[in-house]
């Protein structure tokens, strides 16, 4: 069974996720983050999965049940929303990642599955975890953690650990404040991608053991898994392009695979570009590793270039997804999400543009995130003056500016 913590806000996205969870913002031109941890585990064989949601959860709830509820009790596939829902304990919401487990004990018993892999719901990145189970078994691990290499100055942000020649893992910090490099690579450090693999009953039994453990603040990171490093016998999987079965990644089977935290908006700007290079890493044309969604059905995107009139509709090293209509629009490096409509004269580049915007005539936007719904008015520029629009918009230290429509009703108030 995958059991996908989908319940943190994912606060360094701003205003993004002021209306929706981390899990339910939109990626890749028509799927949402979420859809990567759920396609990972079909892709890997997993039909049984149970996701646990707590911040916003609306938007996100209503993917997953257009999305995802395929899954047929009859043969023995099951799908779970699991919204906090007070369920132990009538004062109590999820209150670390281990809770949002605990409080659905009985739900998994139910389930009974052998092995349970706990994954996060806010990663990008394609990943078998069937071959992470397989070693997993092998080890006779207690826990078998995933991980990965990362910048040790970056690392402050994660759980960091250390391993022996076997890869057991011998100390963990959680989010350390100067992280220790590897004893072979110094400037980098092993860390954990918040994933885990346990044995059902062994997990069942260290919940209710954290559970009775006054002061724990009932998370993998903070409490279960240090507490295992020193009391069990805890495994590190090395995450690297071995563990992506469709080989489609480059740099050979050791080198680190494509994985994307896309915590912030500098970061989830820059990794939804990068899929307008000319060879993405990361590939969503890959047949053998889809990355399926709900997504609406729309009519083809429409290009309206009209060269006697001088409206000139077209899009430069760019996505665009159905439903959308650029009509006499020019499009540069940019992703558009479905049903998005681009107006004469309007100029884009180094955009993201969610679902349902609109981009008045004769704008020019550079570098920005515009957020689903958002009508851009006639004529507004963005990208050209920093100070103007740090004013107006919310820019970050790179300078991409994020749009979102109280911004917009602000403009015009
Ligand atoms: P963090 O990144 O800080 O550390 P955390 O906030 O604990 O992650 O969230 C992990 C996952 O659980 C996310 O998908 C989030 O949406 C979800 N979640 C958070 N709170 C929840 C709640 N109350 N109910 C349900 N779901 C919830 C973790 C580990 C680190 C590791 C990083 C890797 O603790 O050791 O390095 O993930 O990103
Ligand atoms: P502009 O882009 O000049 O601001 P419109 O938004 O009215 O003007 O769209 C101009 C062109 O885009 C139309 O002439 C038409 O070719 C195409 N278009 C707009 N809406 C639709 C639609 N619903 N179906 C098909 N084509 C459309």
């Amino acid at each position: 069974m995958a059991y996908i913590l989908a319940g943190g806000r994912g606060s360094r996205l701003m205003e993004l996720t002021d209306i929706r969870a981390k899990p339910a913002v939109y990626f890749g031109g028509n799927t949402r983050i979420i859809d990567f941890a759920l396609s990972n585990a079909l892709n890997s064989g997993i039909r049984r999965i149970g996701v646990a949601t707590q911040y916003k959860a609306h938007s996100l709830i209503r993917h997953l049940q257009r999305g995802w509820n395929f899954f047929r009790s009859e043969r023995n596939e099951s799908f779970d929303i699991l919204p906090a829902s007070q369920r132990v304990s009538e004062t109590m919401w999820y209150e670390g990642t281990a809770d949002a487990v605990y409080q659905n004990l009985d739900i998994i018993a139910s389930i009974d599955p052998e092995y349970i892999i706990i994954l996060a719901g806010d990663h990008i990145y394609k990943m078998d975890y069937e071959i992470m189970l397989r070693q997993h078994v092998d080890s006779g691990a207690d826990v078998t953690v995933g991980c990965l290499e990362v910048p040790r100055m970056e690392a402050t942000g994660f759980g960091v650990m250390a391993v022996d020649e076997a890869d057991r893992i011998v100390s963990f910090l959680e989010k350390p404040a100067d992280p220790p490099g590897m004893p072979d690579k110094p400037d980098m450090a092993l860390a954990s991608m918040g994933i885990y693999v346990f044995n059902t009953q062994f997990l069942f039994d260290q919940l209710r053991r954290d559970a009775a453990t006054p002061g724990s603040s009932r998370d993998f990171g903070k409490d279960i898994i240090p507490y295992l490093v020193q009391h069990g016998k805890a495994v590190a999987h090395r995450f690297t392009n071995s563990c992506v079965r469709s080989g489609a990644e480059a740099g050979g089977s050791d080198a680190l695979a494509y994985w994307r935290d896309v915590g912030t908006v500098d970061a989830y700007w820059e990794a939804n570009i990068d899929l307008t290079a000319i060879v993405p890493t990361l590939d969503l044309y890959d047949r053998d590793w889809p990355i399926s969604t709900f997504s609406e059905t729309w009519p083809p995107a429409k290009f309206v270039h009209d060269e006697d009139g001088g409206r000139r509709g077209y899009a430069i090293n760019s996505l665009v997804s159905s439903g959308c209509i650029v009509s006499g629009a020019s499009l540069r490096q940019s992703l558009v999400f479905t049903a998005v409509h681009l107006h004469s004269y309007a100029h884009v580049e180094g955009a993201v543009i969610l679902p349902y915007a609109d981009i008045g005539r004769g704008a020019r936007l550079k570098n920005v995130v515009i957020d689903r719904g958002v009508r851009i008015p006639d004529g507004l520029v963005v990208g050209e003056d920093p100070e103007e629009d740090a004013r107006r918009f919310r820019r970050t230290e790179r300078g991409i500016c994020l749009i979102t429509k109280p911004m917009i009703d602000r403009l015009s108030g």
